[in-house]
């Protein structure tokens, strides 16, 4: 098998709006064909992915017949069937019809807000049907550009509302699902609630059953809003709320890019993978990314192979860092204690310990004599992921 070819045990996924997008930007008309969703399908399937993901309009245009949404339905199950893809994630778009033009589930409107509601519970029974088992919700329209004209806690309460009503209907219909929120900061609003993965983190334990609600994490975003991708991650693996994460690449301070994968900083995504398969992570691995506006669909191809090949490479780099005599000399060297002052003294709080605490005597002097190998560790790690290690 040739080297880095991923294999559906990878659990690489892709989104019908990822490979499907045509280069239209706020600027520019398409530049390249709509593919059919099962075209997506047969494209990401030779590449190698798992799995696709939708949106319900991706899929089934909003204002399909039922006749229309069965037939693409069954086409759709066609091409899994062909492929053996799976569809391991659904969401609902809440943010291209003018009607959600000032928010989905937080709009001032209650109309609004039911038109949310309906077309989200229709999206969900969609996703169930396709076998999904996580559903996201991206809120892109949830936010403002005027602070004057929104409370905010009525747009988090009424967000609470609807994910709680959603919880509600899911349980009544039996469907074993699980929710995933994905935060980002700003665009396509000026401002967007909720805008990192530690303020979705808090905001999911105010929910009614916040055991089956979880973040999906993007790379683009917490970079968008000048975070470390890596930590956020790791809190929300810390929290056992990784339900999903959304692979791409940022510059950070630039628009919206959703790059293909380890495109801008191969170093940041290297840290990232070697996190996910540090942990044992066991979610879909999906793409949240596009090719560029200047690709056409050979370019497109090349661009999903790219995500996957980046993963793996990185995924064999981080094997390799673990192996490194010399880079895990390193670590033990800035993890371990070099000497016996803090033996003993940290741990649960006692009333004794922390008498014996108060009483310690510490050579302040030469803790802070004591040098941390930063530079080398990362030189090592800088060399070993351009090749030359
Ligand atoms: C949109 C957004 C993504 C979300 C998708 C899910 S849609 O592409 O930029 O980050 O994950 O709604
Ligand atoms: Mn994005
Ligand atoms: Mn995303």
């Amino acid at each position: 098998m040739p080297r880095y070819q991923p294999q559906p045990s990878d659990r690489f996924t892709f989104g019908l709006w990822t490979v499907g997008h045509t280069g239209r930007d706020p600027f520019g008309e398409p530049t390249r064909a709509p593919l059919s969703a099962p075209e997506v399908v047969r494209l990401v399937a030779e590449a190698g992915a798992a799995g696709v993901n939708f949106h319900d309009n991706d899929l089934v245009p909003i204002d399909a017949s039922p006749a229309e949404r069965d037939r693409i339905v069954r086409d759709f199950r066609a091409a899994l069937d062909e492929t053996g893809l799976t569809v391991p994630m659904a969401t609902t778009n809440l943010f291209s019809d003018p009607a959600f033009r000032d928010g989905a589930f937080t709009n001032p409107d209650p109309a609004v807000r039911a038109l949310a509601l309906q077309k989200t519970m229709g999206a969900i029974d969609l996703g169930v049907e396709l076998g999904a088992e996580t559903y996201v919700f991206w809120g892109g329209r949830e936010g403002t550009e005027v602070d004057a004209g929104r409370d905010v806690v009525d747009g988090l309460k009424w967000f609470r509302e609807a994910i709680n009503y959603l919880l509600a209907y899911c349980a009544d219909n039996g469907y074993d699902l699980r929710f995933a929120l994905e935060p980002k900061p700003n665009e396509p609003r000026g401002d967007i609630f909720l805008p990192t993965v530690g303020a979705m983190l808090a905001f999911i334990e105010t929910l009614d059953d916040p055991d089956r609600v979880g973040v999906n994490p993007e790379v683009a975003h917490e970079t968008m809003a000048g975070l470390n991708v890596t930590h956020a991650v790791a809190q929300a693996w810390d929290a056992g709320k990784l339900f999903h994460i959304d692979l791409n690449d940022q510059n950070p301070g630039r628009y919206d890019q959703d790059f293909r994968f380890g495109a801008h900083n191969p170093k940041a995504a290297f840290h990232l993978v070697r996190f996910l398969e540090g942990v044992g992570y066991d979610g879909p691995l999906h793409f949240d990314a596009h090719a560029y506006r200047t690709s056409d669909p050979e370019d497109v191809k090349a661009f999903a192979a790219g995500c996957m090949r980046t993963y793996l490479v990185l995924k064999e780099k981080a094997e390799q860092f673990a192996q490194d005599d010399e880079i895990q000399a390193l670590l033990a060297e800035v993890t371990g204690t070099d000497d016996a002052q803090g033996a003993g003294l940290v741990g649960p709080y006692s009333t004794d310990g922390a008498a014996a605490l108060r009483a310690h005597d510490f050579d302040r002097a030469a803790l802070g004599r004591r040098g941390r190998p930063y530079e080398r560790l990362d030189q090592l790690t800088t060399d070993l992921l351009l090749g030359v290690r």
